[in-house]
């Protein structure tokens, strides 16, 4: 198997992650800006076949009319002349400090309203470029005490922002979907839809919940101590994973945006097995921050690494999955027996069943290995590419 990506791979990246200057809470930029049609041509040559933006990664906040068509013109052509697509796009409604206390959620109403404008106009740009999912993070939806933010009335207007959206893609007939993206904290001390788990509980009681799905992050779930592949499984269950942010993270601390790979590497191993056999077909996107040691020969080469990793995980999940001792060891540990009905013979059935309770052997069953250790050695040795 090559390692090489190919459009085929579908590898994507924001352009606010390889233009991610190094600017954090205690340092200054380390990079000079990046021009995003720079971006669209090294990415293409890397092997990436997507490109994603926030509005304001594209064209920056307040310019007019005439700078605003220069830089989607400019935008398009490298589009054009690489054969990058745009698969996703999303809103910034976190930087400017007018969001300072949220925006579809800000306790200020002419600050929702404003939110909300600035997402249909951009969702008018998206699908013009040829989104097909519109990714929403609400990085400032949430409060640092407990009086500042009255949750249930939060909850009531983040659901109304989120129907008068998806009103808005059917009345214009956009072919365009939602992705919430969950984060437990950071930039507020704690955000609304903390986890894959609430934003799948929040769709449910959309207007039209078909609209929307969910766009994971690995480091977010992993900040809130959760498995990843455990999260993204019952997305996949649902029919809710619209789209994926990889990335690393070593355990629960601030989002430190590694490369994808790098930190939980057990996580990303059988994160890729799970995409890779589930049928996931939306874009591997990585969403991730290029150390800010590096310069932008070293933002190129942890590009790269994310793609290389993940073909490197795909192939070693493969071979995993494909040796006949895992097959075996798979059985040996019942694995396959959970897909069985537990009671294809139904409630009647179940409580006719004497083996079943009154004559089943518990302590018997009790005393039966699950030999898992063997299982998960097999997986490790798969990663370290020991068989
Ligand atoms: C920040 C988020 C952000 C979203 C897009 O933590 O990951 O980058 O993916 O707004
Ligand atoms: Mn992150
Ligand atoms: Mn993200």
């Amino acid at each position: 198997m090559s390692c090489q990506p190919v459009p085929e791979d579908k590898f994507s990246f924001g352009l606010w992650t390889v233009g991610w200057q190094g600017r954090d809470p205690f340092g200054d930029a380390t990079r000079r800006p990046l021009d995003p049609v720079e971006s669209v041509h090294r990415l293409a040559e890397l092997g990436a076949y997507g490109i994603t933006f926030h509005d304001d990664d594209l064209i920056p906040f307040g310019s007019g009319d005439i700078a605003r068509e220069a830089a989607v013109k400019r935008f398009r052509q490298a589009l054009d002349a690489t054969g990058l697509t745009v698969p996703m796009a999303t809103t910034n409604l976190f930087t400017h400090p007018v969001f300072k206390d949220g925006a579809f959620t800000a306790n200020d109403r002419d600050v929702r309203r404003y939110a909300l404008r600035k997402t249909l106009r951009n969702i008018d740009l998206a699908a013009e470029l040829g989104a097909r999912t519109y990714v929403a993070w609400g990085g400032r939806e949430g409060a640092e005490s407990g009086a500042a933010k009255d949750v249930r009335a939060a909850l009531d207007r983040m659901r109304e922002a989120f129907d008068l959206l998806g009103q808005y893609v059917v009345e214009q007939g956009y072919d365009l979907r939602f992705a919430i993206e969950p984060k437990p904290n950071e930039p507020r001390g704690d955000i609304l839809l903390p986890t894959v788990g609430h934003a799948l509980a929040f769709i449910g009681q959309l207007e039209r919940p078909e609209l929307y799905g969910v766009n994971p992050e690995v480091g977010h779930e992993q900040m809130a101590g959760l498995n990843v592949p455990h999260g993204i499984a019952q997305a996949l269950w649902a029919g809710k994973l619209f789209h994926i942010d990889l990335n690393g993270q070593s355990g629960a601390k601030y989002d430190q945006d590694l490369r994808f790979g790098a930190g939980d590497l057990r996580a990303a191993f059988w994160l890729v097995d799970l995409l890779e056999t589930a049928g996931y077909e939306g874009p591997r996107h990585f969403d991730f921050k290029p150390a800010r040691t590096e310069d932008l020969d070293g933002v190129w080469a942890s590009a790269a690494g994310c793609m290389r990793t993940y073909l490197l995980l795909k192939e070693r999940a493969a071979a995993f999955r494909a040796d006949p001792a895992v097959q075996e060891a798979l059985r040996a540990s019942r694995v396959d027996e959970l897909a069985r009905p537990t009671a294809e013979d139904g409630l009647a059935g179940l409580l006719a069943d004497r083996t079943a309770y009154e004559s089943f052997d518990v302590e018997a069953a009790a005393t039966r290995g699950m030999a898992f250790e063997q299982l998960d050695q097999l997986a490790m040795d798969h990663l370290l590419r020991a068989r």
